[in-house]
């Protein structure tokens, strides 16, 4: 892997710059500091892709609250460099360092009981990603940003009503050039879903389970020929499966 100086200097400083998804907005409406989340205390990235802290992250924080939510509603979700913000007054790498190009996902599990249900076990399906846009050369992690560290999208309006962990996941490609390095951020949301819809997925994946560290969207060199992470102007795949669409 080469760098240029250039890049080292503008992208390669900040290696414990991490993030963490601690606060759900549903339709613009904030639902409070951890409130309704499975998320962990630091902001280290799991970077085994077969340990269970690829479901919630690394064991925190577990509110109590379940977050009611209507099929089709905009959710969003914050991201900040640590536990409630930035570290200190005018961090860099609030909400996360710009280095960390990658995709951002949300995933969602049914169970019966989203305050207690156990994480593990559970049948999972893609709802929605933000990869990488080759003509504007924009990462899911660049929107984040944009957004002071939000991440909207909608819930299917097809959905159909009941308790979820909703995962929402990202993936920081910096350094995943070496097998190993690829760094995972998620946090899960307790919600339960009101509507008509009936949606149940024929395909669901398991995680742990669903990427493997060879995966080519996971052990990938994002970086071009002259050093910037554009993914050489060639398109991204996120990992995992396609989002449903209904
Ligand atoms: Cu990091």
């Amino acid at each position: 892997m080469k760098f240029s100086l250039v890049s080292l200097l503008a992208y390669g400083l900040s290696v414990e710059a991490h993030s963490i998804f601690q606060r759900v907005s549903v339709n613009g409406q904030d639902q409070g500091l951890l409130t309704g989340l499975r998320a962990p205390s630091n902001n280290n990235p799991v970077q085994d892709v077969n340990s269970q802290n690829m479901i919630c992250g690394q064991s925190g924080s577990k509110s109590q609250t379940v977050i009611n939510v209507k099929a089709g509603d905009r959710i969003g979700s914050l991201w900040q460099h640590v536990i409630g913000g930035a570290q200190f007054s005018g961090d860099p790498d609030n909400p996360i360092a710009h280095s960390h190009k990658g995709p951002v996902m949300a995933y969602l599990a049914k169970v019966d009981n989203a305050a207690s249900a156990s994480q593990t076990g559970l049948k999972w399906f893609k709802i929605w990603q933000d990869g990488f846009d080759t003509s504007s050369k924009t990462w899911g992690v660049d929107n984040l940003i944009k957004n002071n560290g939000w991440v909207y999208f909608h819930l299917p309006q097809c959905l159909a009503p009941g308790q979820y962990l909703l995962r929402v996941e990202v993936l920081a490609l910096h350094s995943a050039y070496q097998q190993g390095q690829a760094q995972f951020y998620q946090s899960c949301a307790q919600i339960n879903v009101s509507g008509s819809g009936s949606f149940s997925p024929s395909q669901t994946v398991s995680i742990p389970g669903v990427y493997s560290a060879t995966d080519p969207s996971i052990l990938i060199n994002i970086y071009g020929s002259t050093g910037q992470p554009d993914n050489g102007g060639k398109a991204y795949n996120p990992p995992g499966p396609a989002p449903i669409s209904c």
